[in-house]
């Protein structure tokens, strides 16, 4: 007998891909509504062969969509990573990226009226109870994907997305530096754990031997590596105050050095251990707040910055991710006003799709 489908929208948001359902079509339980995701998505395998999952991190995503009831927000997202070769669900981390798709999808769903030429979404990111605005064309009251914004990592063009962000600060851990310090040393590593929307830890590619522009493949393949990047992120997450984040998608750690291609800031990031690709959005700007304030690590890196410039180009394994990031280093502890960043999005399928029995 087949399982019963579920109606979704797999969608690629920025340099990430999921799928995006209705709060209402899910059970309400989260044991049972993760069973059924890990059923769609073909988790626990490393090929996901048996699931709609992409077998990376970056493409076992779900977004969870629905009305909100919160004053000053149109829509509710929860945000869920889903393990690839673990049978493991995690809402203790936001994604910027499938944030992208989110306003898109509650247009088409009848959650929220579509303007016309373009419509602007306030979407609350439930796992950090923050605000998020998204800005995308919608000509005639109609979504449209196509366009002719770039985003590093992904072929061709597509519609802008504009997305900004208040209150990040502390999105999972309460405080903008976590440990109460602005810098920490980890097994002799110096590090600055950061959390403005994406709990990360930064450090030097220096302190790891490398010069931070390696490509993504000679670091997956850096077994050494990436067994101190899980040690060293285990204890920063206890710091962090995260627990025992051993199963978690959180911390993530940016390796920070000179940029070498006409960018601010030259980036290799571990998600939580993986190599990504590129950088995530929220990643991106809490590595871009840190690396701000005096005393961090790679502060020494953003001498040539403007001192009260918003705008930052960070380089990563496959080309630019520009953001921008409000930040008073100054004020005691420092402050981030705002932050946003341009993404694209585009719908790949909408139909129904069947789990695992
Ligand atoms: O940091 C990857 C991604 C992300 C998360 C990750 C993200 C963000 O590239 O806002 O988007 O850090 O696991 O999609």
């Amino acid at each position: 007998m087949t399982a019963a489908g579920v109606p979704c929208v797999l969608m690629r948001g920025g340099t990430s891909k999921g799928l995006y359902l209705l709060a209402e079509d899910l059970p309400d339980a989260a044991p049972a509504r993760d069973d059924l995701l890990m059923r769609l998505l073909g988790t626990p395998d490393a090929r996901q062969i048996d699931g709609l999952g992409g077998a990376t991190p970056l493409t076992s995503k779900v977004a969870v969509v629905s009305r909100s009831a919160q004053p000053g927000a149109d829509i509710d997202y929860l945000f869920l990573q889903v393990g690839v070769d673990e049978a493991v669900v995690s809402d203790r981390q936001n994604c910027g990226n499938l944030l992208a798709g989110v306003g898109q999808f509650a247009v088409e769903r009848g959650l929220v009226p579509a303007g016309d030429p373009e419509t602007e979404v306030r979407i609350r990111m439930v796992n950090s109870g923050s605000v998020a605005l998204t800005r995308f064309p919608t000509p005639a009251g109609v979504v449209q994907y196509a366009g002719d914004t770039a985003i590093a990592g992904v072929p061709g063009t597509a519609a802008p997305v504009v997305l900004e962000f208040a209150d990040t600060v502390g999105s999972a851990t309460g405080r903008l530096l976590p440990t109460g310090s602005v810098q920490d040393v980890i097994d002799g590593t110096p590090v600055t754990c950061v959390d403005n929307g994406m709990p990360v830890v930064v450090a030097s590619a220096e302190s790891f031997g490398l010069s931070g522009h390696e490509p993504h493949s000679e670091l997956a393949a850096n077994q050494q590596l990436l067994a101190r990047i899980d040690r060293l992120r285990i204890q920063a997450g206890a710091l962090m105050g995260l627990g025992d984040v051993t199963t978690q998608s959180v911390p993530k750690t940016t390796l920070v050095a000179e940029p070498r291609d006409g960018g601010m800031l030259a980036t290799r990031t571990f998600i939580p251990v993986r190599p990504h690709t590129a950088i995530g959005v929220l990643g991106a700007i809490s590595a871009a707040t840190a690396v701000r304030l005096p005393g961090a690590v790679g502060h020494d890196l953003t001498t040539s910055w403007p001192a009260d410039g918003v705008r930052v180009d960070i380089e990563h394994p496959t080309g630019h991710l520009v953001i921008e990031v409000d930040v008073d280093p100054a004020a005691e502890p420092p402050t981030v006003r705002r932050s946003g960043v341009v993404r694209t999005a585009r719908k790949l399928f909408d139909g129904m799709a069947f789990p695992r029995g």
